[in-house]
């Protein structure tokens, strides 16, 4: 397997608008990422990847861009960004980019001109159909609710959007548009930026035919199942669409391969066979995917609203297709939350009692798999879900249109709460907790979102002063991808798979082995490592039951018995033999 540094690294996702508000008007902004410097380097990350920090209307906080060369006002100017970039290259780190080219702001030029007239010189940047019978063009729904066509008086034509209204699609059919988007990407990596995350990308190429989908297709989308909704999830016509694979070679031919930069694709519903066609090392297109079907082991056939809870046995089927099927082909990225999903301490691990050492061992799994771990802010000190008393205290505009529309089909509102303290994108921006003073350390102001009362107990001051906290427990993960080649380069067998309590695995390199055992229960379970494999004088590498405990078990270790072991509740443990 080829070695690279992207492959060797972990990643730190930073959310600009809850990361550190250096002027108090309650917005995180980039001078008060720039003042955090420090602390990242500390963990010991090697990459940041930062969520969009472009001009922006904030309709889906900075998804939705109106200038892709200009910084969002709200987080400063091109001289903090640049800053940014310097501070995090002076201490060994690297930056990637969100690149959000599926779709742009109704508020940028581009858009501005094409809803002008049907011939405008823009109007083929975006995807314009005109009404059928009096309707939209097709009956496709948008992620965010309702309809995925926007009716433009101008013209008395319907535009594309796959997200909310004002984030029209733009046209990869049309040449022109690409080559703007690969102008303005070779723009920042010639300001010297080290790669890209690229929101969304397996969308941007559609049927030219834009058929009706019919059929209600749950797909990751926010609608209900058909209770004689209108709208359906149009996934089988722009899901790796007809062009994707074109569109990313060509990106990658005229673009990404002139410079030694990482790359991960956002691609919604993808299998591990999709994925392998936009990852495998002999296709050129990119390094890494984000897949989603981790994401979906606790939503029904209804959609991430029908909650459902989660079976151990599908977590370890999915990691381990995943796994296997692109070993030695492409590349993994791991990662158990970020901006849109709910807090992993509190989806899969316990946010009461056991928070610590769940916290832990779902950090454990995510550093010890092949791929490259990304940990998304507030995850390394255990920050949690968010239970917010009214609909008004939310921001989310997926969340505030699906709590619309189920409203108004009728829905329970108690009911709807529920599912949003589970599932809403705002139980992972909520101010990132950095000590017990007000606002938690985030703002001298008023934060645009709650913090979670919770700050008091969960913070970076407080976890930076405790030597057996979740802080230095991801340090010393960190450390170990560094020291252990094998972390990074083994491959991977499941142990077990149909357990519902235990998660065991054995990576093997070079000679070596490695056996990572996690319990993902509140209650101690027995373990018994499976005869066909052998060991010698284990060497405990790592475990969350930390301190004096873990200090004496790693001691004892060559003589631990793997055939008979005994975990604690939620205990993750790590040993190595020759
Ligand atoms: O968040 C989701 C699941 O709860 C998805 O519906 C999400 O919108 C989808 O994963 C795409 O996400 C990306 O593109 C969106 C943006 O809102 C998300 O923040 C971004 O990560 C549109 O740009
Ligand atoms: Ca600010």
């Amino acid at each position: 397997m080829k070695k690279t540094w992207w492959k060797e690294s972990v990643v730190y996702q930073i959310y600009p608008r809850s990361f550190m508000d250096s002027n108090g008007d309650g917005i995180g902004d980039l001078p008060g990422i720039i003042s955090k410097l420090d602390y990242l380097k500390q963990l010991g990350v090697h990459v940041v990847w930062l969520c969009p920090v472009y001009q922006s209307p904030n309709d889906d906080n900075g998804y939705d861009i109106s200038d892709y060369q200009q910084i969002m006002d709200e987080f400063g100017t091109m001289e903090d960004w640049e800053q940014l970039l310097e501070g995090l290259h002076q201490r060994g780190m690297k930056l990637i980019m969100d690149l959000v080219v599926n779709h742009s702001s109704d508020e940028h030029h581009w858009f501005a001109e094409s809803r002008k007239s049907t011939d405008n010189q823009y109007r083929d940047y975006y995807i314009w159909r005109p009404g059928k019978d009096g309707r939209e063009p097709n009956d496709w729904a948008s992620f965010f609710s309702g309809s995925a066509w926007q009716k433009d008086e101008a013209t008395d034509e319907y535009y594309l959007h796959l997200f909310s209204s004002k984030q029209p699609d733009l046209n990869w059919e049309n040449e022109t548009v690409r080559e703007e988007i690969y102008r303005m990407m070779t723009w920042w990596l010639d300001k010297g930026i080290d790669g890209f995350r690229m929101d969304v990308i397996n969308l941007i190429s559609k049927n030219p035919e834009l058929p009706d989908a019919h059929t209600p297709d749950p797909g990751i989308g926010t609608m209900p199942p058909d209770e004689g909704q209108t709208y359906h999830f149009g996934g089988q016509h722009f899901v790796n669409g007809p062009r994707v694979h074109e569109y990313l070679q060509e990106m990658n031919r005229k673009v990404l391969s002139r410079y030694d930069i990482m790359t991960v694709g956002e691609t919604v519903n993808v299998t591990p066979e999709d994925g392998a066609l936009y990852v495998g090392e002999d296709r050129n297109e990119l390094n890494m995917v984000f897949h989603f079907e981790l994401m979906q082991v606790d939503s029904g056939p209804g959609g991430k609203w029908d909650i459902r809870p989660w079976r151990l046995s599908e977590i370890k089927q999915v990691i381990s297709k995943w796994q296997t099927l692109l070993h030695n082909k492409g590349w993994n990225s791991n990662y158990l939350n970020n901006h849109d999903q709910p807090r992993m301490v509190s989806r899969f691990g316990n946010d009461s009692v056991y928070r610590k050492p769940s916290a832990k061992m779902l950090a454990t799994l995510l550093h010890t798999l092949q791929g490259t771990p990304y940990i998304y802010q507030g995850e390394e000190i255990g920050m949690t879900n968010i239970r917010l008393s009214s609909i008004d205290d939310y921001r989310d505009i997926e969340t505030l249109n699906m709590y619309q529309e189920y409203k108004e089909a009728g829905r329970d509102t108690d009911a709807i709460m529920e599912s949003i303290y589970i599932k809403s994108r705002d139980n992972a921006r909520t101010p990132m907790q950095w000590d017990g003073t007000e606002q938690a350390g985030f703002t001298k102001g008023q934060p645009w979102i709650s913090v979670n009362p919770n700050y008091t107990d969960i913070n970076v001051q407080e976890a930076l002063a405790d030597p057996d906290s979740i802080f230095y427990y991801y340090q010393r993960l960190i450390e170990l991808r560094r020291q252990e080649p094998i972390i990074v380069y083994g491959d991977y067998t499941v142990l077990q798979p149909e357990d519902e309590q235990l998660f065991a695995y054995i990576r093997s390199y070079e000679g070596q082995k490695l056996l990572v055992v996690l319990n993902f229960t509140d209650q101690a379970q027995p373990f018994k490592l499976d005869a066909h494999v052998s060991y010698h004088e284990p060497q405990l590498l790592i475990s969350n039951y930390g301190g004096d405990h873990g200090r004496e078990l790693a001691e004892e270790a060559r003589s631990h018995n793997l055939r008979s072991l005994s975990l604690e509740p939620y205990e993750a443990r790590v040993y190595l033999w020759q």
